[in-house]
């Protein structure tokens, strides 16, 4: 039997889809994936946060799940995939980082690492369609890093090679840097 994997996947809804409001979407895709990954799995509980992203939006409802399974990162995001469709997303309707009834994002596959490479001394990530392990936006996400520390509060990035919680920290100071030069007097 090939070897399991712990999985950490970030759902997020901000729109009324087939599966009803964003409460009752996160609600039916954890009971989906809970049965999928046979129960080894944990959620986090769900948060309210501002919208991330270029458009006018409604705020989301986030979660992050903490799975176990042998499904390989390419078949578990063709899945993944399917049940947004199910939920009512359409792709081809879809705006970068727009609003949407349902977004699962795979931060973490078994520590795996695909699709980054150095620019400017920096470690990025590519924009790709193929699949980016850890997630590219995962560091810089609050509505991804505080959840996922409820079910994973030892996780680290393989790549930036920082904790969970460095990378909060880190973000709570850029914060508090940009407003701090927002409110500077003239
Ligand atoms: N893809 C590559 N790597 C991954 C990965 N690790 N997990 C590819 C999942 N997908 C990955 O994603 C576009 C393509 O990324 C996929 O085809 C997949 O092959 P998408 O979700 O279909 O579309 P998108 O909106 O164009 O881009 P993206 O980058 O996935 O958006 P995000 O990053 O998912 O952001 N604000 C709050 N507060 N909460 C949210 O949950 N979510 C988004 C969506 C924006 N703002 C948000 C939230
Ligand atoms: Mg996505």
């Amino acid at each position: 039997m090939a070897s399991k994997s712990i999985v950490l996947i970030a759902i997020g809804s901000n729109t009324k889809g087939k599966w009803g409001s964003p409460s009752d979407c996160l609600a039916r895709v954890v009971a989906e994936l809970n049965f999928t990954f046979n129960g080894l799995t944990k959620v986090s509980p769900f948060i309210v946060t501002n919208p991330v992203g270029f458009v006018r939006q409604a705020k989301y409802l986030n979660t992050v799940m903490r799975a176990e399974t042998s499904l390989p990162p390419a078949k578990l995001l063709i899945f993944l995939k399917d049940l947004e469709r199910q939920a009512g997303r359409r792709t081809s309707a879809s705006t970068r980082w727009g609003p949407r009834p349902l977004d699962l994002d795979i931060i973490d596959h078994g520590r795996r690492v695909n699709g980054w490479y150095v620019k400017n001394r920096q470690q990025t990530a590519r924009r790709s369609r193929f699949l980016i392990l850890p997630h590219p936006e995962a560091h810089r996400r609050k509505f991804v890093l505080e959840p996922l520390l409820e079910v994973e509060p030892h996780w680290w990035h393989p790549v930036l090679r920082l904790s969970g919680r460095q990378l909060l920290n880190r973000l709570s100071q850029q914060q508090a840097a940009t407003s701090g030069r927002r409110h500077r007097p003239t």
